[in-house]
Order: structure tokens, then sequence, then C-alpha cells
């Protein structure tokens, strides 16, 4: 049974967990975490590596006992390590550390004073009374506890769209080996990049469709067959992920194809254009409603074959999977006015990398090789500043020498520059982490809020706001600040950033690390209807992670984002240009950085005498 990277990623990560929960020493559980990350987020197939007899790629932080370790999943599914772990504490609390307020000394206290092993059971304490009664809880405590753990136990689980890509596209090119498979296509969700995908729709076309449906019954990583018909099946993956197929003939691929990625609304909203015209449209094909001479109604096929001529059968032009959500595109193709959707080869460079420097996991040549290999023309190196304690940011003075150490590197690399950077903490009252004096040595800012998420409201937008008014501030990056299933977004008035960043000459980040997506669709559209320029960058800490740059494109496209709207799609002379004039212009009357709160509340107040 093929053991995904995925999968070794969450031994790595559960053994960190129950490590955690156990008070082991705290390198330890980082050095798991790092690994898992690191699993995770490398592109070569390990299990596929390890069957082809060829030795692992040397990965950052993954020394001789851990890189045995991955043989020893690969093999057997799990490690000595974990089963031991789990002879210790019940598999199942590690769903507890997901519950906002719990952290592993409580998780554990829960366990040995409640024996409390499951969501569940955490649940029916809460609704007991029994956790508010334990030292150090409380019964406001309970009570936030008893409403996440029923959130989470109604929520269906859902697969980040990277994690789902994993295990779609080796099933999905499985099946298009068998015999008498035509074209097989991922639809749903998936092929609309959705962040998330509930589960995995899989269309064949087959003039035998016996024959897929035994095949992907054989699958070696099918768990359980939920349904199984003669041209459609689901079943459920060992990794938990739900997968529906479905066979039609060719002649009704685009009809079957269209039906199959949706969104439902798209569909409802396109069958009903074709109501108004007589026409009929399902997964089979359009068909014309010719009324009988007795009334009855006879049904000609008029088109199927492809989705263009779907969409050309209600007087549409074609419209990308992204788009298909009904909220405007149907209305934007009749006036013919969709957007020419930026593609990943439009990507010139990428504005947001680190290095071994901070917490990266590469040296400064590695990673510029690296971009080069990924077709970019150019790549930021935007460390973490001094703030970020944890991630060993960076000080002016150890700035400066990555700065000197760039010049002295450009000079020697051909197809790859690299630009001056920082990954600036945005502080608690809107000051940058760094002198002005140090930021203007730099070729381009990217600005961070890495603290203080729960701030309310007006006083988050304030805050970054205030930072905004830095004249050195290239980029605000991951503006929400959510990640994805684990951290909901900090709350803020996106719209006022979104025009502050219009006025300041400020790009916004569309960051494209799998768990972070952020922009979201809705804030890219909002972007690009007030002229703002986004960045679609990779945030890569590791070679690896270039290859993210595909669905931070694919986010930017749900955005309705076309190249001109991207700002690393600019060849490298424009994108200088750019970030020069808007470094030359002046800051706000008597600006210190420090004092930037101050600045913009001063700013307004003028505003409003004027
Ligand atoms: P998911 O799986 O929750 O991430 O989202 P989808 O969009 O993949 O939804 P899913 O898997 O339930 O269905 C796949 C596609 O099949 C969906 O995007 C459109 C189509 N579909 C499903 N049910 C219906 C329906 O009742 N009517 C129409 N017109 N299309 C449907
Ligand atoms: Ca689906
Ligand atoms: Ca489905």
């Amino acid at each position: 049974m093929a053991v995904h990277n995925a999968d070794i990623a969450r031994v790595f990560e559960e053994i960190a967990d129950l490590l955690e929960i156990q008070e082991a020493n705290p390198f330890r559980v980082r050095a798991y975490r790092n690994a898992a990350r690191t699993v995770g987020d490398v592109r070569i197939d390990l299990a596929q590596t390890i069957a082809a007899g060829r030795p692992l790629p040397k990965l950052p932080g993954i020394g001789e006992d851990l890189d045995e370790k991955i043989h020893e999943i690969v093999a057997t599914g799990t490690t000595a390590l974990l089963e031991r772990l789990h002879k210790e504490l019940p598999p199942t609390i590690t769903a507890l550390l997901r519950i906002p307020g719990l952290g592993p000394k409580r998780v554990r206290m829960l366990h040995r004073e409640l024996k409390i092993r499951t969501l569940e059971e955490l649940a029916r304490a809460a609704r007991a009374g029994r956790i508010g009664a334990l030292k150090g809880f409380g019964a406001k405590t309970e009570a936030g506890i008893l409403e996440a753990a029923e959130a989470h136990l109604t929520k269906k689980q859902r697969f980040k769209l990277a994690v789902a890509a994993q295990y779609a596209e080796p099933l999905a090119a499985y099946l298009a080996g068998g015999r008498g498979a035509g074209e097989v296509v991922v639809c749903g969700s998936f092929r609309r990049m959705k962040e998330t995908v509930g589960d995995i729709d899989i269309l064949v076309t087959s003039a035998t469709p016996a024959a897929v449906m035994a095949r992907f019954a054989k699958y070696p990583e099918v768990r359980e067959t939920i349904a199984r018909g003669e041209t459609r099946a689901s079943a459920v993956l060992a990794c938990g992920l739900q997968v529906d197929v479905r066979v039609v003939p060719a002649e009704s691929f685009g009809a079957a194809l269209h039906y199959f990625t949706g969104s439902k609304a798209h569909n409802i909203a396109v069958r009903r254009l074709g109501q108004a015209k007589g026409l009929k449209i399902n997964e089979y094909g359009v068909f014309k409603v010719a009324k009988g001479a007795h009334g009855k109604g006879r049904e000609k096929r008029i088109a199927g074959e492809t989705e263009a001529s779907v969409f050309a059968s209600v007087g549409l032009p074609f419209i990308a999977p992204e788009l298909r959500e009904d909220s405007g595109e149907i209305e934007a193709a009749r006036r013919g006015e969709l957007p020419k959707l930026v593609e990943l080869g439009d990507l010139r460079g990428d504005l947001h990398a680190h290095t071994k420097a901070t917490d990266g996991k590469n040296t400064l040549e590695e990673m510029a090789l690296a971009a080069k290999k990924a077709g970019l023309d150019y790549l930021a190196i935007t460390e973490h500043s001094r703030r970020m304690t944890v991630a060993h940011g960076l000080d002016p003075q150890r700035l400066a020498g990555q700065i000197e150490e760039i010049d002295r590197l450009n000079e020697r690399l051909v197809g790859i520059t690299l630009l001056k950077g920082i990954e600036v903490d945005i502080l608690e009252d809107g000051a940058l982490d760094l002198p002005d004096a140090t930021l203007a040595k730099l070729d381009l800012v990217v600005g961070a809020v890495h603290s203080k998420f729960g701030l309310p409201r007006a006083r988050q937008t304030e805050r970054i706001l205030a930072a905004m008014e830095s004249p050195y501030l290239s980029i605000l990056a991951h503006p929400g600040g959510r990640l994805i299933g684990e951290r909901e977004a900090y709350d803020v008035d996106m719209l006022k950033i979104v025009r502050k960043a219009r006025a300041r000459g400020i790009a916004l980040e569309l960051n494209a690390h799998p768990e972070r997506l952020d922009l979201t669709d809705v804030h890219c559209r909002m972007a690009k209807e007030e002229g703002v320029l986004v960045a679609i960058n990779s945030d890569a800490h590791s070679v690896n992670e270039f290859d993210n740059l595909r669905f931070g494109v694919g986010q930017a496209r749900r955005g309705w984002l076309d190249k001109a709207d991207v700002l690393n799609t600019r060849p490298l002379a424009e994108l200088r240009a750019g970030l020069a004039r808007r470094q030359t212009r002046q800051p706000a009357a008597g600006a210190k950085t420090r004092h930037a709160v101050k600045r913009t509340r001063g700013a307004r107040r003028a505003g409003a005498a004027r």
C-alpha cells in the first residue's frame, strides 16, 4: 500500500503532539514538527524513491534517525516510537490540542484527572461541569471548550488543496493506466482550486465502464467501498478522503466535465439559461427538446463533447473552472468581460522567501538556484526581523551582513537575481521592527503581523494602517493572518486596508503556502476593483516550496486576477522602477516610525479639517 509524503508528515506530527503532551524535551518535539513540515512540503515522492532503490534526497533537518524512521513508515505505515506512544496515551487525544485554549499541559491534566481521551468525552465532561471544577480551568474556560469541541464534532473534515492533490493526482494517474480508460480528470472543488476540498470527484471516459469500476475497487489505498454501480462508485481512502468516480462515454466528456466540476450553483445558473432556450443540460449532453406531433418531447443532442460546446449552446464563451461559483461569472461572460486569468507561467519572480539565516532550511545560493529552476528571473530574500526570536530574526547588523552577501552572490549568479528584502514585523502599535535607516538599504520591505492576533477590529485595523504609512513598506504579507483549518483570520476592516494600499502604492501579498492561501478570493477581487496590485509569493522556507506557487495562482484565478493585476508578473527592470518610485515617496509630515499610530490619527484629523 502506497504511503504518501502527507502520511509520513502525519506520523511525525502525531509523534510531536504526543511527545508534547508527555512534556518531552521541547527540542525533540520541534525536531518532529519541523520534519513533518519538511516532508509535507517536499515534492519528490519519498515512498517511490525508496521503492526505486534510490537514497532519499538530502532533506534539511532530517538526519540519520529520521531518515530511518521514514523508511520504517514507508514499509509499515507507522514507527515503533509512535506505537509505543500509543500504548502510553490514546491516539485520539491529539485532537484535543486543536481546541483553542487547550495546550499540551491542559490536555495532559484532562487525561490524568478526568480520563478524557476524545473530543466526545471532552464535550460530555464540559456539559457536566466537570472541567470547570478543575484547578486552573473555571466556568468561562469550560464554556469556550464546549463550544469549540461541538464545532469540531459537527464539522465534516475538509482537506487542504495541496494535501488532496497528493492523493488525487496519483489515483487519477492509476485510473488512466487502466485498459479502456480515455480521459481522466479530477473535477469538483479540486478543479476549481478551492482552498479545501470535501471529497474528490474523478471523471473517466470509457466504453467499458465495468473495467474502470473494477480497477478503482482494486486501488490499494481504498479502505472501504461505500457504493458501487455500473458507471459510478464511491470509496474512502486510507487517509480518510472520499472519492467519487464516474464513467461516461467519450461523446459526453464535455457535458460531464462541466457537470462534475460545478459548482452546483454555477451549474444551476447555466441550466436555467438552457431552459430559457428550450435546452436540457445534464451530464450526458445538451439536448434540444422538440415538441412532437402528439405533444410528447423528442430530444436531439446538440452539444456535449467539449465544455466549450456546452457554454456555446447557451451563448457563452468558455468560463475557467476557478470562476464557476455563480458569483458574477455568467454575467461577465455574457458581456464579454471575463478576465484573462493569470497563469503560473506569467510569474517572473517571487517576492517572499527565507534562508538558513532565520527559519529557512537552505542557503541563499541554494534558494536562488531553485527559484531559477522553477522558471523565475528574480527572488526576494525576506528574512524575519529581530522581534521574531523563535525564527532567529535579523537585527540591523545581521541584515547588513546578508545584504553584502547577496551583492557578492548576485555578481556570479546567472539567469536569476536576488533582491534584498525583509519580512519585518508590524509591532502592536503599528511601528515596524527595524529602523528606517536599515529599511532604506533594501530593494523591498514586506510587512507582516505575527503577534497580537486577538486585538479588537478597530485597533487591529489601525495598527496595520499605521504600518502602511511607512515610506518603505512595499508589500503587506498574508493580510488576513489565517491558517486554514487552524486559525481564523484576525478581525480587520479589509476595505480600509485595501484603500490605504491604493493610496500608498503598497501591494498586497497572496501568500501561496498551502496553509495560508491568504489573500482570500473575495479580497483578491476587492484589491482588483480598488486598483491594488497583488504579489503571489511562495514564502518558501526551502528549495522545495516554489511548487506551491501553483496553488497561489489558483487562488488568484479564483479572485479574478489577470496578469496585469499581479506585481510579480513584471519583468525585473519594471519591478525595480516601481519599487524605487515607491521608496522616494516622502514620509508623512513629522513621521517617525516608532510613533506611527499617533501619526495616522493626526493625519486623519488633518483630512477631516480639509
Ligand atoms: P466539495 O466536495 O464539498 O469540496 O465540493 P464540490 O463542488 O466538489 O461538490 P461535490 O463533490 O458534492 O459535487 C461535485 C460536483 O458535482 C459539484 O461541484 C457539482 C456537481 N453536482 C453535485 N450535486 C449536484 C446537483 O444536485 N446538481 C447539480 N447541477 N450539480 C451537482
Ligand atoms: Ca468534491
Ligand atoms: Ca463528490
